[in-house]
């Protein structure tokens, strides 16, 4: 398998954390953001993650999960009955648009539309902890958002949660971007002990940060 990727993008980091916690080798073939024809070529679309498996191109990171799943008989990234299908789909969906307000808030101060104050990063704060609270109190009754292990909704979230939990990636490491969202993003051992602590767990599955 092949995995044409924007290393740091949080789909990326998705992906690489589902093919790391189902054992799954491949190679990592990372694109520049101004070169889209590698994706282009292997799916008629433009953006990353896209996964090669055996000569057939397959692209959006929900797809590729469940493209793994299918293809891994082993795998409980998915669950076995329709009414945990539904619950799991809720969290994913949670997952993909949750944090878009906070992030809004966050993109709206690193691009200089808004200005990078205290008001207004403790706003977007405030926006990241009423986002995450869901999270904290599911991982209260149990160690992973539906049961005892890993499955598609927590490795989702984790992806989400990208920067917003400690990273070690070399390359992450003084950008100015990832600087501004681990001073001011990065969720707190006081308020987020529980999300921080599961979402740093399932990042490790991802080579490129882990590593
Ligand atoms: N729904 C897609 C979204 C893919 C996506 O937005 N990819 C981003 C990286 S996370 C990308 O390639 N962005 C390039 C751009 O917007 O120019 C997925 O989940 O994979």
């Amino acid at each position: 398998m092949q995995l044409l990727s924007l290393q740091p993008s949080p789909n990326n980091v998705k992906v690489r954390v589902a093919l790391g916690y189902l054992g799954i080798p491949y190679e990592e073939v990372p694109q520049r953001p101004n070169d889209r024809s590698a994706m282009m070529a292997a799916t008629n679309q433009p953006l990353t993650p896209v996964l090669v498996h055996d000569g057939i191109g397959v692209f959006d990171s929900a797809a590729i999960l469940r493209h793994l799943h299918a293809a891994t008989p082993e795998s409980t990234l998915f669950p076995q009955d329709p009414d945990n299908m539904r619950k799991l789909e809720r969290w994913e969906m949670g997952a993909r648009y949750g944090l878009k307000d906070s992030l809004g808030q966050s993109y709206a101060m690193i691009f200089g539309r808004v200005e990078a104050n205290d008001e207004n990063i403790k706003a977007a704060q405030q926006t990241l902890l009423r986002d995450t609270a869901p999270l904290e109190k599911a991982l209260a009754k149990r160690p992973c958002l539906m049961g005892d292990t890993p499955n598609a909704a927590d490795i989702t979230w984790a992806g989400a949660l990208t920067y917003h939990v400690g990273l070690n990636a070399p390359a992450l490491r003084n950008t100015p971007f990832f600087d501004f969202m681990s001073t001011h993003f990065t969720l707190s051992e006081e308020e987020r002990p529980l999300v921080r602590a599961w979402a740093s767990r399932l990042l490790q599955f991802d080579a490129w940060i882990g590593g």
